[in-house]
């Protein structure tokens, strides 16, 4: 991939503020982008992708809903049931024992991979979402009252809104937004001017799902850091694209969910800071989260089971694990390049055609196309594009305030993973030029 970064310069297209795509006159043709790592043998470890939907070769571009499995994940879940299921923390014999050795080394495959502290600052959870209502339902509640402040900004999805909305209404606390700019950036100025006395935290996506936008989290969690006020970062779509180190970050509480990073669904992962997290309440009262219990009265266990009330998703866990070691292997930083390769090509490719609006056109993306085609709402874009087996999303995403800033109901969105080609780039070209057609 070297000199990628200096080629993706010379053909990058030119997109305006306001998401208008400029066909200019001197840009070079576009260029397809060089294959990093083998992408046809990568491919093959993903059984989904060779299937062919509506007689159409399968062209999956709904990475950011969920990405797909390859055969190493589907294959710990599937090994988990035929020769190791037990529950854990429970039994003397000997499944339980395996399984439980198991699931903990799994947790420090996540800590590495975060590169948290400990094994004790990892949390499985059900997702982002579970993540998210994890910290609001404990460490909200009992630090927030009336009158205090937190603040998200505009482009989070539902899931960084709705938890901190259930908390306000709890504890009287106010829920207040950053602004983004028309490219789809975080205003830097209003970030600063909302950051303020009655401040008690701050929750804010890493990528924006429905725009791309990678946000400068560390230099946000330095501004709160300044004013003692601790940080969410939801990280549910940067850990499939981003190198994640929540220690250099300096995060206090960093989210994630397995299925976006081609790990099982229903697993996720609340890293948070040993010492928070030793003074949060439990979350969920059950098994395994307690040390004693009378009739009255109980104590909870130490960190992280406090959190991890009853059976626990044990086979997605092990999948997660395996996910987690393959992107490793793959590297992310290859993986995070390639990617960028394929959002400069389809940028481009996307300018090529009259009547394209980008909607998230942020100096730093991940690999997120969000776009509107003039006279044509995205849900038929949607629907005709998937009669050739070319799967995207459309709709608003779960980020309604996105919509709402650019004055607009919902999107079309491409989003890409590493085994994803520019030849599939070209197929969802094509198809728009299809749909073009149909409505011409
Ligand atoms: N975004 C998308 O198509 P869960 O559902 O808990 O795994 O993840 C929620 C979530 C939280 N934050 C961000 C930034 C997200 O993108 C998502 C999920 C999917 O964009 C489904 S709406």
């Amino acid at each position: 991939m070297s000199g990628a970064a200096g080629r993706r310069g010379s053909w990058a297209a030119k997109a305006q503020p306001d998401g208008v795509l400029s066909s200019s006159l001197t840009a070079p043709p576009p260029r397809r982008p060089a294959d990093p790592f083998d992408i046809e043998r990568v491919r093959e470890d993903f059984p989904i992708l060779r299937q062919r939907v509506r007689g159409k070769t399968l062209v999956y571009l709904d990475n950011a809903a969920t990405s797909q499995k390859p055969q190493v994940v589907i294959d710990a879940v599937s090994r988990f049931y035929t020769d190791e299921n037990a529950n854990i923390h429970r039994g003397v014999h000997y499944l339980s024992e395996r399984a439980t050795e198991a699931y903990d080394e799994v947790r420090e495959t996540v800590a590495r991979f975060l590169n948290a502290r400990s094994g004790r600052e990892i949390i499985f959870t059900g997702g982002t979402t579970d993540g998210i209502n994890l910290v609001a339902q404990s460490y909200g509640r009992s630090q927030l009252k009336p009158g205090d402040d937190i603040l998200i900004t505009v482009m989070e999805h539902h899931s960084n809104i709705v938890p901190w909305q259930l908390l306000c209404e709890a504890t009287g606390a106010r829920l207040r937004a950053v602004a983004i700019t028309g490219s789809g950036e975080l205003d830097l100025d209003s970030f600063e001017q909302l950051l303020g006395d009655r401040t008690r935290l701050v929750a804010v996506a890493h990528v924006s799902n429905a725009l791309g936008t990678i946000n400068p989290v560390k230099q946000l969690i330095a501004l709160a850091h300044a004013r003692g006020i601790p940080v969410l970062v939801d990280g549910a779509q940067a850990v499939p694209h981003l190198r994640v180190d929540v220690q250099d970050l300096d995060c206090d509480f960093f989210v994630f969910s397995g299925h976006k990073v081609y790990g099982p669904t229903g697993v996720g992962v609340l890293y948070g800071r040993e010492a928070l997290l030793e003074k949060m309440p439990p979350y969920r009262g059950g098994g395994d989260m307690i040390s004693t219990v009378t009739l009255q009265h109980s104590t909870w266990a130490p960190l992280p089971a406090k959190f991890e009330a009853g059976t626990p998703m044990i086979a997605e866990v092990m999948g997660l694990g395996s996910a987690l070691e393959y992107v490793t292997r793959l590297g992310l930083d290859s993986i995070g390049s390639w990617e960028h390769e394929l959002l400069s090509y389809a940028t481009q490719r996307l300018g090529e055609i009259e009547g394209v609006r980008l909607i998230g056109t942020a100096r730093s993306k991940a690999a997120v196309v969000g776009f509107l085609l003039e006279g044509v709402h995205p849900h038929d874009i949607g629907t005709i594009l998937d009669d050739q087996g070319v799967a995207i999303r459309a709709g608003h995403h779960c980020a309604q305030l996105v919509m709402e800033r650019f004055g607009i109901s919902a999107t079309a969105r491409a989003s890409f993973a590493f085994y994803n080609t520019p030849a599939e780039v070209d197929s969802l070209i094509a198809g728009l030029h299809t749909v073009k057609k149909m409505f011409a």
